[in-house]
């Protein structure tokens, strides 16, 4: 296979070569402190995409991320441009002034490397891990929904200035290749026949087949997609899922956002309270007795319920506050009436609502029959059961994409994962 072409001054680091880039950056050489020969390094990447390195030294530790000009999951056959780590860099500059307290602090970015150096969080741990041991962790849905509410909202018409806006927006438009793997892998492939799907098989087989012929649901999938190619509402963290949050049990930092652009805010909404429910629906395949993680399950759905409702609380008080509501959209000269603004809010956020119904359920169907999944399945190793947990969460996504109708409160979407927890699947063998 040819080389793939990489700009002159790219080269991929490595776990011998990080310490020297490091050692010629002073702010970060200072961090670490000492003699860099003695730099401890490791390459803990765990995602799906780029290289991650901790580097140690006897001042303090550093993260160092950069892009590989390809995609991780896969290797070399499957390009990806290394601008993903500019757009990550601006998007984490965004985040850093906006919810400063739930981000990695950024300490600096190499163009001619596509390396991020920030943070190193510790002893943080990505938060599906302690999800799937059943730990709890207290106040995390209120803080996520403020990383929500606040950078979708100060980021959006409701407090830009319609210039600003579309030159940020702008700024953006160059990472087309991140939305359009995601338009890909999560609103197209799960729904044909498509090399990179897998799925629990043969459990899964029936449904994959009734997936790729339900018209009804690439209909209500299309729709969603059009939103997300059209709809560019605020700048989007475009990856928000409990693999993209580290935590320490009470801290809660939210990482990872290459995928950022301007979108549909109910796209990082739904994605998210998809993984708390991917996380509620994997539960049977991790306790030791059944019934053991009840209340744990309930947590979840109680966490589930206030990324929305903690989302929509702290997005209105946004909106009420004349110094945070200064954008172009709902001018307050047109809308002196407090009550009348009231019914608009709600209008718009009835809207926001149902788009993160509709994603929800776009992402609960790509991690069970997509190229992507995720550790919350993966990990429970009894295929059958494995299979039951996600075939649950499919039987909701279903539900969510093709009647949303039923769902018109979040409350009712948690309703119809419990019936469904509690029922026995129908599973192919
Ligand atoms: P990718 O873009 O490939 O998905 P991530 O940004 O998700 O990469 O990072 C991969 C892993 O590296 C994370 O799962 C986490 O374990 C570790 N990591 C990333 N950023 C930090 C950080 N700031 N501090 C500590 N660990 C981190
Ligand atoms: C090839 S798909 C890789 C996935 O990993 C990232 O975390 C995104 O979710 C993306 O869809
Ligand atoms: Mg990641």
């Amino acid at each position: 296979m040819p080389a793939l072409a990489t700009p002159p001054g790219y080269r991929i680091l490595d776990e011998g070569s990080i310490g020297e880039h490091l050692a010629s950056r002073p702010a970060c050489a200072e961090l670490l402190g000492g003699d860099p020969a003695g730099w401890k390094v490791a390459e803990v990447g765990d995602g799906n995409l780029n290289q991650v390195f901790i580097v140690a030294g006897p001042a303090g530790s550093l993260v160092a991320k950069q892009a590989l000009p390809y995609l991780r999951l896969v290797g070399e056959a499957w390009p990806l441009p290394l601008s993903r780590a500019y757009f990550e860099q601006l998007a984490l500059r965004s985040e850093n002034e906006i919810t400063p307290a739930l981000v990695p602090k950024l300490h600096a970015y190499d163009p001619e490397l596509y390396c991020i150096v920030m943070e190193h969080l510790q002893p943080h741990e990505i938060m599906r891990k302690p999800m799937i041991a059943g730990k709890k962790i207290d106040g995390a849905a209120a803080k996520l929904a403020t990383f929500m509410a606040r950078n979708l909202f100060l980021t959006s018409d409701l407090h830009l200035a319609a210039g600003a806006k579309r030159q940020r927006a702008g700024e953006f438009g160059g990472n087309h290749v991140l939305c359009g793997l995601t338009e890909n892998v999560i609103f197209t492939e799960p729904y044909i026949e498509h090399a990179n799907n897998r799925w629990t098989a043969p459990h899964l087989d029936g449904h994959a087949a009734r997936w790729r012929a339900d018209t009804e649901l690439h209909a209500a999938v299309s729709r969603l997609k059009l939103k997300f190619l059209t709809e560019a509402q605020a700048l989007l963290h475009g990856d928000l899922h409990t693999g993209s949050i580290m935590t320490d049990g009470a801290d809660i930092r939210v990482i990872d956002p290459e995928f950022a652009f301007f979108g549909p805010m109910g796209f990082d909404v739904g994605k998210l309270i998809a993984n708390f429910l991917i996380s509620f629906f994997s539960q049977r395949g991790h306790e030791n007795a059944p019934g053991a993680r009840d209340p744990y399950r309930q947590w979840l759905l109680q966490e589930a319920e206030a990324l929305w409702t903690g989302f929509d609380r702290e997005f209105r008080a946004l909106w009420n506050d004349p110094a945070q509501a200064a954008g172009d959209a709902w001018p307050r000269a047109l809308h002196p009436d407090p009550a009348a603004l009231a019914a608009e809010q709600d209008r718009y956020l009835g809207s926001l609502y149902a788009d993160a119904v509709g994603f929800c359920g776009t992402s609960l169907t790509r991690r069970v029959l997509g190229i992507a999944h995720n550790i919350d399945y993966e990990h429970i190793a009894d295929e059958q059961l494995r299979a039951s947990c996600e075939a649950r969460a499919l039987e909701l996504s279903h539900r969510l994409l093709t009647d949303p109708g039923r769902f018109g409160a979040i409350g009712d979407v948690l309703a119809a994962a419990e019936e469904l927890d509690a029922a026995s699947p129908e599973l192919s063998s």
